[in-house]
């Protein structure tokens, strides 16, 4: 391997140089901003190269209450950027602790490098007690079955290359997570010989490529094109996608040359703006009718790397039978054994195993027409007024647009059961979708991670989440403070995991049970979490609970002024559950 003969360190550090020093180093090259973490001496050399030998700087240690926290972070980060931060994860311990946020960025295809550390691996160094129990053979078999590549290498030559080979792996579509688990000897081991900190080791990035982006082959364009000019209701699903401008506009011009009806899963998030003509319905977790009728009368259906095409074609009354499918995803070169995050296998006339956005690029060029009359029209949906009584989510999401005025805002979360067709999406980074594995507590991370992105760009980071998803990943609000991250949260406080209230009622109901205790094991109430309190707590601002629509339209403004001023906030909003806009599907 090739060296760097690089002036990146501090001039005032002088030898003995170590390992960590050189795995530093090339973190740096890397040029990743962050390496979140939660401490540990597992990897204590190299926390001290970061601090004493980089000086915290390019990248600098973002301090996490908890490491699930490090990893949803780096994951909203990646959601935004679409590039990867690092996470550095304390020995089997702290690894375990990642685990289900590891699988959240797994299933949502983000990039993320993971670094892991354990005790010596040879056991005649290793220190008593702790560095025994915090020693594992074969470490990353906790996460390897959702990760895109791990190794725990044995050497410091062989460590510096699997970082750069990581680096590679992570950000070649489809993304994913890496991990490498650093020995604490590699980091600690003097560099034999190394006078200057010009000489240590490190291999040079630019000698190793990022792979280029596949191709659609051109067989595939012409079918593709024809198959599309000959539809009669053609319809584009939006599944996973990229959120640059460039992207959101070229999905717009190819709906506009096919006069394609558009269909958005918002787990994916927005790619589409849901103001447009071609919009159907609402980009919602689950199809709402308008759009299950577009759906059921598409006789050519583009699936974007939608996720769950399978499941959504046996929606139709043919079960998709009747309809020509092309589906465009890369996302089979990930699919193993162990998870069924594939979901079913959707039938298929055409399938074009490149990223959406890259079918998407070349194809535009090859559509004869740049414009066509859609057969989509779009219905206007009846506006309820607001009746007297408690708030509900419908209040909350009229009131919110209304405050959110023409500001940037980026949703990185609406709650179950949110009136998405209230709401406008109409730019690509107004809603950057869900967590990928559905493990509840995600949102508090995602939402920082989408604020470290955010800051400084006018745009500003808003979560409007549950009472369950916040308690349960509260710690990450900690780390927003203490970097001084605007960002807002609003809490549908319906003081239950209420989602799973539906659930026991079904079944009570199905079984002839009583369904009113359905509330028993969900019920977030005695005694009530005073989740202002907690904010304020962990250095955030806070306002409420709000619990009269009257307060609604103050306490809103309120919240976002002083979250655009530079706080991170938090609004709690009572919303009891049960009400006409609450969640009216479990999952
Ligand atoms: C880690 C994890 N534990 C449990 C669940 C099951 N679960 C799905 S939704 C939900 C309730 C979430 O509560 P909250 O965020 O308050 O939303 P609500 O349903 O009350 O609107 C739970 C517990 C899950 N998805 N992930
Ligand atoms: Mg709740």
């Amino acid at each position: 391997m090739s060296t760097n003969s690089h002036s990146v360190v501090d001039p005032k550090i002088s030898a003995p140089f170590f390992g960590s020093d050189a795995i530093a180093a090339l973190l740096r090259s890397t040029q990743v901003p962050f390496i979140a973490i939660n401490p540990g001496a597992s990897f204590r050399g190299l926390h001290d190269s970061i601090v004493n030998f980089l000086g915290n700087r390019q990248p600098q240690l973002l301090l996490t209450l908890h490491e699930a926290q490090a990893v949803a972070i780096a994951h909203g980060y990646a959601k935004v950027t679409g590039q990867p931060l690092a996470v550095v994860l304390h020995a089997n311990v702290g690894l375990m602790n990642a685990v289900m946020a590891i699988y959240d960025a797994w299933v949502d295809r983000v990039p993320m490098l993971i670094l892991g550390a354990t005790g010596s691996v040879d056991a005649a160094r290793r220190r008593p007690w702790i560095e025994w129990i915090h020693t594992s053979r074969d470490q990353a078999a906790l996460v390897r079955h959702f990760v895109k590549w791990d190794d725990q290498p044995a050497s410091l030559p062989a460590a510096l290359e699997s970082i750069v080979r990581a680096w590679l792996i992570t950000r070649t579509a489809p993304c994913a997570p890496v991990y490498i688990c650093l020995d604490v000897d590699i980091q600690e081991r003097e560099i034999p010989g190394c006078t200057e900190a010009a000489a240590l080791p490190v291999p040079l990035l630019s000698n190793y490529a990022l792979p280029t982006q596949p191709r659609p082959a051109e067989s595939d364009l012409v079918t593709a094109a024809k198959l599309l000019e000959q539809a009669q209701k053609p319809l584009i699903l939006v599944g996973r996608h990229l959120r640059g401008n460039e992207q959101w506009s070229r999905r717009i011009q190819f709906a506009e040359a096919t006069g394609a009806a558009v269909i958005c899963d918002l787990k994916c998030g927005v790619g589409f703006p849901n103001p447009h003509p071609q919009f159907v319905g609402a980009p919602a977790q689950y199809l709402d009718t308008e759009s299950i009728t577009a759906l059921d009368a598409a006789d050519v259906i583009v699936s974007l790397d939608w996720p769950d095409l399978a499941g959504l074609l046996a929606s139709r009354p043919d079960q998709g039978k009747n309809a020509r499918v092309i589906v465009v995803s890369a996302d089979e070169r990930l699919h193993n054994g162990w998870s069924f995050d594939h979901f079913g296998l959707p039938r298929s006339e055409l399938r074009i195993p490149v990223p959406a956005d890259v079918l998407v690029t070349e194809l535009l060029p090859r559509l004869k027409r740049r414009s066509r009359a859609s057969w989509y029209r779009k219905s206007t949906k009846p506006q309820s007024t607001a009746a007297s009584g408690p708030i509900t989510l419908t209040d909350l999401a009229r009131a919110f647009e209304k405050a959110r005025g023409d500001e940037l805002i980026c949703l990185t979360r609406v709650p179950f059961g949110w009136p998405e067709h209230l709401t406008r999406f109409d730019s690509a980074l107004d809603c950057i979708g869900y967590d990928g594995g559905g493990g509840i507590g995600s949102t508090p991370g995602l939402t920082v991670g989408a604020a470290l992105a955010l800051k400084g760009s006018g745009r500003l980071p808003v979560a409007i989440l549950g009472d369950g998803d916040l308690l349960m990943g509260s710690q990450a609000l900690w780390t927003a403070a203490a970097e001084r991250l605007p960002a807002l949260f609003i809490i549908n406080n319906n003081h239950s995991f209420y989602n799973d209230v539906e659930h026991q009622e079904r079944v009570a109901a199905r079984r002839g049970r009583p369904v009113g205790n359905s509330h028993i094991g969900m019920s977030i109430s005695e005694p009530q979490i005073d989740l202002p309190g907690l904010a304020r707590a962990h250095g955030l601002q806070s306002f409420g609970p709000i619990k009269k629509r009257e307060d609604l339209d103050k306490s809103l403004a309120d919240a976002l002024q002083m979250a655009r001023q530079g706080a991170t906030v938090l609004l709690d909003v009572d919303i009891p559950p049960g009400l006409p806009s609450a969640p009216a599907k479990a999952n």
